[in-house]
């Protein structure tokens, strides 16, 4: 899953890609470079970023959207039903929620279409989430809720099928707590959905290797074959095409 952020303030691209037109440019090259899906983002949920408007969110969105005729689906990630049920209606697979559909709205949003969707655990709000989260076992917890999530998102309609889950590295969780969920990753496959993780250029990568936010591909690598060791069927990243090789690598490996 190939990540486009049309967002003047993303954590590690933020303003490349706020031009519509450099928007469309960047996800048709990730399709080029073999991403299976692209993930187009309006608001940016990194910690420390602002909410946007619904109707700013779309205005960034929807123009991308109705242009990019790319052969691959293609992913919103929003929280919010309103922007869910224009995006799927101007062409949207999937939705990609780090709310986990827990909007007013958003599971019969979903359910009312035939599209996925990514379930994922955040703790707290963007603004103030890496303020010293605390889990007594953060796998219990992150998994318990997506368990619940999932049983939700059933209850509304949205067949397993339709339905992945990601544990939300970075969103409410310190170093620690990324490892440990990294290194217990198996642990969710009792849940019977494919796996969705984001490593990709995050802040624990900066911890563990003294690296700015765009020397952190290496380090996104390693995460990457780590979550594949594990469980991962989709990795969210920004540098598809050398993921793509880790990829390679690990099918080769692992056949
Ligand atoms: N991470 C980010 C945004 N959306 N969605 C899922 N399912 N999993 C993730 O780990 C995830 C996500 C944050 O990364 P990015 O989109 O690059 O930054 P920003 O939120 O600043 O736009």
């Amino acid at each position: 899953m190939g990540v486009v952020n049309v967002t003047p303030d993303s954590f590690s691209d933020g303003g490349r890609y706020f031009d519509a037109q450099a928007a469309v440019a960047h996800a048709r090259q990730l399709a080029a470079e073999g991403a299976d899906l692209v993930d187009l983002g309006g608001e940016s949920t990194r910690p420390g970023s602002a909410p946007v408007s619904e109707d700013e969110e779309l205005r960034r969105i929807l123009p991308v959207l109705g242009n990019l005729s790319l052969k691959i689906p293609v992913s919103v990630d929003t929280r919010r039903s309103r922007v869910m049920r224009e995006a799927l209606a101007a062409g949207a697979s999937m939705i990609n929620d780090v709310e986990a559909l827990c909007a007013a709205g958003a599971l019969g949003a979903v359910a009312a279409s035939g599209c996925a969707v990514c379930l994922m655990h955040k703790k707290g709000e963007p603004a103030t989430m890496q303020h010293e989260p605390h889990y007594a076992d953060v796998l219990a917890e992150v998994k318990g809720f997506l368990k619940e999530r999932v049983n939700a998102a059933q209850a509304a309609g949205i067949a397993a099928g339709r339905i992945v889950v990601d544990p939300g590295f970075g969103f409410g969780k310190t170093a620690a707590h990324n490892l440990e969920l990294l290194r217990r990753l198996k642990e969710f496959s009792d849940l019977n959905v494919p796996l969705a993780v984001g490593w990709s250029r995050k802040s624990t990568l900066g911890k563990l290797t003294g690296r700015p936010v765009d020397e952190r591909l290496a380090g996104s690598l390693a995460a990457a074959l780590l979550a594949l060791q594990g469980g991962a069927t989709i990795l969210r990243v920004h540098d598809v095409k050398e993921t793509r090789d880790v990829i390679a690598v690990w099918q080769a490996y692992s056949q």
